[in-house]
């Protein structure tokens, strides 16, 4: 870096003070913390995005969110040129300048990462850095301060996308660097026109009214609740109510995604007015989904259908329509291309979904939780399905597959449109574009959780019933420091502190089918514990010995 680089950066950065004692990591999705601390953190990620511009030479998206988190906190995190979660070469960087405690200091972090990385400053390279935000009040400051970030580095533009959902700006950032038209606009163009799509090809006998047609959504008072709106005015035949829209209710409180998973309640202004009825919950910046019901008008509790669900669902469909594709006939083409279909899942994965995959002859892979993982596994195959039980994940196609696949959608088309292979080509091209490739995204999973239903007509009790889940319970436990906790195995084992391992095991061994582990959330400051049994009392009791092992060993009060 020159000398007027130098001084660009430590002249913006003493308007953006790092606040006393604070320390933040680059965790399972960007930062995250109390808005009130976050300025200078968004300022230093905005400059690493327009360094990361520079070094691909290409578009890199900044978004300002803590999604499921509550009104009050807020955070940033980077898309990189392919739409998906910024390297994780990258995060120690991160980590190390959000940390800088002085301009002098983060001066020289940069400038050695720059040599590091041989990121040029030649003049003739330029940066370009989408920003997003969602619904949270402190977005309006800290995106200011994300393009001050941006604009202290020479050349680098920052252009302000305004407020979106998370996977839409992932998806622009996709678009853009692929030379594809990229506005919402767009997004919502690719989407409907896929749906309509899918639902024109819906087989005879399975039309739309066989289903129960009313779906109702809970927006989570978030953006989601906004943009499916304006989504929906493109689609025609599928009608959603969408409550909890931001009017009155607070974001994530009581409400979205997060809270419908976890506590197994339906969300507010949800009742038993709606039994039976089709219900979808997004969270706070529409990246995760999930659906339920409500089964009877005596009680608040739910028929959950979780991302395990979800992915299953979006698992069946895709195993057929390959089947199909490659039913021999008189359409059999030559060069057969054997596609290889991986279904990854983390430990929160129910332990009944897993079999229920296995069942289905699929290859299930485990990663730690982080979409980061999960993504980075599914795009080693074909077709990379992945979901977390709490509702984010999405479906990657290989580039060499969908080449493939349109070469052999033309030939069927040429020889009989009207075949079933043909159709199952179609459909499966269909998916490609309607589900975000980015990244997990409410809204196309919402559209293609409808299309499918639709295709299979199948009620929202149907789909529940495609398998039993065994019965678990998660608890978010405070204690002194949750970096103490340290796993391995995809977060299943602990490693530190040491003896917690042991004793948790000793624990799960007095339970049938029982199924216990615990791992430092990457959002919260919390310790997660997640348990399973075979009855709801024992995976409750299971989950609260545990919990006591936790505080026990790294609470407040605990016999450390
Ligand atoms: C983020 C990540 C998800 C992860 C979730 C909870 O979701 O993108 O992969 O499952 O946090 O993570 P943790 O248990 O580490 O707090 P979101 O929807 O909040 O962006």
């Amino acid at each position: 870096m020159n000398d007027r680089q130098k001084s660009f950066i430590l002249y913006s950065s003493t308007n953006f003070p790092l606040p006393q004692g604070v320390r933040l990591s680059y965790g399972t999705a960007g930062f995250r913390a109390d808005a009130s601390i976050l300025q200078s953190t968004v300022f230093r990620v905005g400059i690493l995005a327009a360094l990361r511009s520079l070094k691909t030479q290409s578009v890199i998206g900044l978004m300002i969110t803590a999604s499921h988190n509550k009104v009050s906190d807020n955070g940033v995190k980077v898309a990189d040129p392919s739409g998906g979660m910024l390297i994780q070469d990258w995060e120690p960087f991160a980590d190390a300048i959000a940390n800088a405690a002085t301009p002098i200091n983060l001066v020289q972090l940069i400038d050695e990462f720059v040599k590091k990385e041989n990121i040029l400053f030649d003049g003739a390279r330029s940066a370009e850095v989408l920003l997003g935000r969602d619904t949270r009040p402190s977005g309006l400051f800290l995106i200011e301060a994300a393009k001050q970030g941006v604009n202290s580095i020479v050349g680098a533009l920052a252009l302000d996308m305004g407020i979106l959902t998370t996977p839409q700006l992932h998806w622009m950032v996709r678009a853009r660097n692929k030379g594809m038209k990229a506005t919402e606009d767009d997004y919502y163009e690719q989407l409907s026109s896929s749906f309509r799509c899918l639902t024109d090809l819906i087989p005879n006998g399975h039309k739309i009214n066989e289903v129960d047609d009313r779906l109702v959504v809970d927006g989570a008072n978030g953006v989601g609740a906004e943009k499916i709106q304006v989504l929906m005015k493109k689609l025609n035949g599928l009608l959603i109510e969408v409550r909890n829209t931001g009017k009155g209710g607070v974001l994530n409180e009581g409400v979205g995604a997060d809270f419908v998973q976890k506590e197994k309640f339906y969300p507010q202004e949800f009742g038993p007015e709606d039994v039976g009825i089709r219900c979808a919950s997004l969270d706070g910046d529409a990246d995760r989904l999930v659906y339920f019901s409500v089964p009877s008008s005596d009680s608040s509790t739910i028929d959950l259908v979780d991302g395990d669900k979800i992915l299953s669902l979006f698992a069946v469909f895709i195993k057929e329509q390959l089947a199909v594709l490659n039913t021999e006939g008189e359409e059999k083409i030559s060069d057969d291309y054997q596609a290889r279909v991986g279904v990854i899942q983390t430990a929160y994965a129910n332990g009944a979904s897993t079999y229920y995959l296995k069942q289905l002859g699929l290859e299930v892979v485990f990663t730690p939780t982080g979409v980061k993982y999960l993504h980075e596994k599914a795009a080693q195959y074909d077709i990379g399905i992945y979901f977390e039980a709490n509702g984010h994940g999405t479906i990657l196609f290989s580039e060499s597959f969908l080449s493939w696949l349109e070469e052999r959608c033309n030939e069927l088309s040429s020889k009989n449109k009207d075949s079933e292979q043909h159709k199952a080509a179609l459909r499966l091209l269909a998916v490609s574009r309607l589900i975000n490739q980015a990244v997990g995204d409410a809204l196309s999973g919402l559209l293609l959780v409808e299309a499918i239903l639709r295709h299979m007509g199948w009620s929202i009790h149907k789909w529940a019933e495609l398998y039993q889940d065994l019965p678990s319970r998660q608890i978010k436990v405070r204690v002194v420091d949750r970096t103490a906790v340290v796993t391995t195995n995809a977060e299943t084992v602990v490693v530190k502190p040491l003896g917690i391992q042991d004793a948790i095991n000793a624990q799960v061994a007095k339970y049938s089918h029982g199924r216990c582990f615990i791992r430092p959330s990457g959002t919260e400051d919390f310790i997660r514990v997640y348990a399973e049994a075979s009855t709801q009392e024992e995976a409750d009791s299971l989950a609260g010995s545990v919990t006591k092992l936790v505080d026990q060993y790294l609470g407040f009060y605990g016999s450390r």
